[in-house]
């Protein structure tokens, strides 16, 4: 980038952006990060709204304060007497103010950074939505496009030893047409940089990923150890599971390492999530993770899991909370995860986008199985190769952050994606990837079901290894009818969940089974859905739409009041709905 500014120049180009986007970060330079040395760059920052994009218009980044000839310059700037947030959050909810606002918000703060001799230092961050660009010490470091996965920078080179570095982050929420997801969706769009901030200490050449599995070859009895390393070199790891008595040293050759041991792991499942200390030893470097060992497949209609076929008791979910938005804390999503087992799960649908790794961490520690999704939602540019890149960026990085989870079974390629064939095209290509890159998991979709027809019918249906359906038979379809006539009318080869049904419901609203928005209504939903889906072989879970009440700005009427109300929890995750003890009921009995 050219480094000149022109103050007055500068403020009227209109592709003011371009040469930002020329350096945007992606999957591929993630860094594994458990079990490594950190520090936090979470905590107070100063801020102020950019609604003009003035930051990068102007490169406020370079602390212009005077020219070439010494004349002070107007800057329109004040770092350090900008008002303080505290990172992460979501900015909607931490000022009301700022509720409704879409668009560029600047960070900054200072920080010291003690590195030890050769060590390189990473700048991860967990999420920011949607786009990030990332400034150090007056340089442009790159940017990110996603607004739910984790990126990374290697920011050593830019770094000042004992003196204060000035970290600058832009994140701009504003819906695009081609973004993931597109302008339209039915959650709310909260911005900020809103997942941890840190800084990764790494040795000059250190393990960049590491994936561990079981060897899904029906045996049981095989562990896959997968070392990446900074560089091609080749050298020698030493993989360690002392719980299973495993040191097991690996070739790496140009850069990677595979292994292949044979081991008797106690197999992970809901019931029983056990977990094991795994550490790899290169170089200089250590990492380690808590993993666990299952297996997971389809086989004759069946979903498999370590061999036995298994029925996905599910429910859908948001990341929403009435306090943190989408940065919920850990005991948020604990709270969370304790009500789905209390519903009797044993699976949760993490709609609609990539939910925080913490959340996919702690349902390995507790044992719930997991879907998760990228943002390919409703209607986006699907003949766009751009938006197929930032799609596909997205579940690279989703995959490479969560390869390690047990708990994830099934990675969503979608939501709700009318069956064109551009749709087709991109998002075969998103499931192939998937199959490719994913590890030991099913791939899927929640698809519509042919309405004309009245079918479960979706030339996507091929690409995936279970069919999510969402149908809204009793509520969205009135005639319940309907309903049986689909389920007995479609013959699909493969398992089906259905991801989605429901009704909104305000809590504590009461009338009778046909007033729609009371308790009573959605309850009659769920019993009418319940006892036809019960019937019929081909179906092997569902996740109702959806646990709790969530923000949505599409939902004005009286009854919503900007709410998504098919929970079956109200928003304060306390307050539980009628419907709530019918599929409780329903789980548990069977
Ligand atoms: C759907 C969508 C989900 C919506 C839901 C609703 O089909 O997949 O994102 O929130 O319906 O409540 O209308």
């Amino acid at each position: 980038m050219e480094k000149d500014t022109k103050y007055m120049s500068d403020i009227h180009l209109g592709e003011y952006l371009e040469p930002y986007m020329g350096k945007q970060t992606d999957a591929d330079a993630l860094v594994f990060s458990a079990g490594r040395k950190r520090e936090s760059l979470n905590g107070i920052w100063h801020y102020a709204v950019d609604q003009y994009d003035t930051c990068l218009r102007q490169r406020w980044f370079e602390e212009k304060y005077t020219d070439e000839n010494g004349f002070t310059l107007p800057v329109d700037f004040s770092f350090d007497e900008w008002p303080q947030i505290k990172l992460p959050c979501n900015w909607n909810i931490v000022n009301e103010r700022y509720f409704l606002y879409e668009g560029s918000m600047v960070f900054t703060r200072k920080f010291r950074c003690r590195r030890e001799g050769t060590e390189r230092v990473i700048l991860r961050i967990g999420a920011a939505n949607y786009q990030c660009t990332v400034f150090l010490n007056g340089a442009y470091m790159g940017m990110h496009r996603g607004g739910s996965t984790p990126f990374c920078f290697d920011i050593t080179d830019f770094l000042k030893e004992d003196e204060d570095n000035r970290i600058l982050l832009v994140a701009d929420s504003t819906r695009r047409e081609n973004q993931v997801p597109e302008k339209n969706t039915d959650w709310f769009n909260y911005g900020g940089v809103y997942r941890d901030i840190e800084l990764l200490y790494v040795p000059k050449v250190y393990i960049k990923d590491f994936q561990v599995n079981l060897v899904p070859d029906g045996t049981y009895g095989t562990i896959q150890a997968k070392i990446t390393l900074s560089e091609k070199i080749s050298s020698k790891a030493e993989m360690k599971i002392e719980e299973l008595g495993i040191r097991q040293e690996v070739d790496v050759i140009d850069g990677e390492g595979l292994s292949v041991i044979a081991a008797n792991p106690e197999l992970w499942s809901p019931e029983n999530p056990k977990l094991y200390e795994a550490e790899v030893y290169c170089g200089e470097d250590r990492v380690s993770d808590r993993v666990g060992f299952r297996e997971i497949k389809v086989e004759q209609g069946e979903i498999l899991l370590n061999g036995k076929p298994l029925f996905l008791r599910g429910v859908s979910c948001h990341e929403d909370s009435v306090e943190n938005g989408r940065a919920l804390t850990e005991e948020e999503m604990t709270e969370t995860l304790l009500l789905a087992k209390q519903l009797g799960c044993n699976f949760m649908r993490l709609a609609h986008y990539p939910h925080s790794e913490k959340m996919a961490r702690l349902a390995d520690e507790m044992g719930i199985l997991l879907w998760e999704e990228v943002p390919v939602y409703w209607a986006i540019r699907f003949e766009s190769e751009k938006t197929y890149e930032d799609a596909v960026n997205q579940l690279r990085e989703l995959m490479r952050r969560d390869f390690n989870r047990a708990s994830v079974i099934i990675w969503s390629v979608g939501n709700e994606n009318a069956d064109t064939d551009s749709r087709l095209t991109f998002m075969s290509r998103l499931a192939e990837c998937a199959h490719k890159e994913g590890g030991n998991r099913l791939v899927s979709a929640a698809c519509l079901v042919n309405g004309e027809k009245n079918m479960i019918e979706d030339r996507l249906e091929q690409y995936l290894d279970v069919i999510g359906v969402n149908e809204y038979c009793g509520w969205y379809t009135p005639d319940f009818e309907r309903l049986p006539n689909l389920l007995a009318g479609s013959h699909p080869d493969k398992p089906v969940i259905i991801t989605e049904f429901g009704a909104d419901a305000l809590p504590g609203h009461h009338g009778t089974k046909m007033d729609k928005g009371t308790e009573e209504c959605q309850a009659y939903v769920y019993e009418r859905q319940l006892e036809e889906l019960r019937k019929i072989d081909y179906v092997k879970g569902m996740t109702p739409w959806i646990l709790y009440d969530f923000r949505c700005p599409r939902r004005t009427s009286i009854l919503q009041n900007y709410y998504n109300r098919k929970g079956l929890c109200a928003e304060d995750k306390k307050y539980k709905k009628m419907a709530f003890e019918i599929l409780r009921d329903f789980y548990t009995k069977m």
